[in-house]
């Protein structure tokens, strides 16, 4: 209990507060710059988990970093809703700490080196990438920088070390769940309450498989159709985008992931549209994601993964769908 109220209060204040302002004075000019000396983000988030800890441990806080909107999942997200808020038992599910469910409360790291080279565009945080030997590539081990490849203790995300898992979620009500036709491209959404850049995939695993692996999402990566995304927001209004796809150099080999088109801060790169910067989004990027024609019918699990470049986390929920032949 203690493990997951420190969570969901960490996350909260670095989402509300924004006080990772720590970390990027201290590192000015190159604000996220990792020099020794420089308190690191998780440092920072552990100090304040601490303090904030003993005054709000009864506190049902619900602000974290993302989540699926569409279709409905075990998380329980919306388009209507979207980043605008994390409540606790959204459509009647039972997850609490809507958008806390990563892949654990340590920081993951990728197992090799960088497949997303340093001054490559899908590269979505500033500061220093300094190629050279000994040079200052700051995010260089983080898990958007080899998609996919990072290790995380559950496909469906953790609460916390230890705590719930997406996968014991109940499993989304047959009334409420979509129905997709193999060999047809078909819509999802997400959204991101602290944003963190990077990455994100889309994946399936049959229902009836027993525990719902990692290894299991990775046998079906979905692949995106087309090379836009549509920035919905949550009063229904859509503007499509232009989208970075990346196939080379992830996990597993050959699977299709996005970047996270809206970037945090200005200067990190250029957003899609005007003022599409930031956190606690009004909208949902939505994708087309191609079910494959021999997709088998019956129940299926379906797995977001945003994997971020600006910490070391990767976030994950889990949604179930039934495919049609
Ligand atoms: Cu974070």
């Amino acid at each position: 209990m203690v493990s997951r109220v420190c969570v969901c209060v960490c996350l909260c204040v670095c989402t509300i507060l924004k006080l990772h302002f720590l970390y990027f004075i201290a590192s000015r000019p190159k604000r996220r710059h990792v020099a020794a000396a420089l308190p690191t983000r998780a440092m920072v988030r552990q100090s304040l988990c601490a303090a904030a800890v003993a005054a709000l441990l009864r506190a049902p806080l619900a602000a974290a970093h993302g989540r699926m909107t569409f279709p409905p999942s075990r998380q329980g997200g919306t388009l209507e809703v979207a980043g605008t808020n994390c409540g606790w038992h959204d459509a009647g599910t039972v997850a609490n700490c809507e958008c806390c469910w990563y892949t654990q409360f340590a920081d993951i790291a990728i197992p090799g080196n960088a497949t997303i080279p340093a001054d490559s565009p899908l590269v979505t945080t500033g500061g220093c990438h300094d190629t050279k030997p000994g040079g200052c590539d700051w995010t260089k081990a983080r898990p958007w920088r080899a998609p996919g490849s990072a290790p995380v203790l559950s496909p469906c995300g953790k609460e916390t070390a230890g705590g719930a898992d997406g996968r014991d979620l109940p499993p989304v009500a047959l009334v409420n769940r979509t129905t997709w036709k193999a060999g047809t491209a078909v819509e999802v959404a997400f959204t991101i309450t602290a944003n963190h850049g990077g990455g994100y995939s889309w994946r399936l695993c049959p229902s009836s498989t027993t525990p719902l692996t990692e290894a299991c999402f990775q046998q079906h990566p979905l692949d995106f159709a087309g090379d836009t995304s549509v920035v919905q927001y949550t009063s229904g209004k859509r503007v499509t985008i232009p989208a970075q796809r990346v196939t080379s150099g992830t996990t597993p080999a050959g699977s299709m992931w996005s970047k996270n088109p809206v970037p945090d801060e200005e200067g990190d790169f250029a957003p899609p549209l005007a003022g599409l910067v930031g956190s606690n989004w009004k909208f949902s990027i939505v994708d087309q994601v191609k079910i494959p024609a021999d997709t088998a019918p019956g129940s299926w699990v379906l797995a977001w993964r945003w994997d971020t470049e600006d910490t070391a986390q990767s976030w994950a929920n889990c949604a179930d769908i039934e495919i049609a032949a």
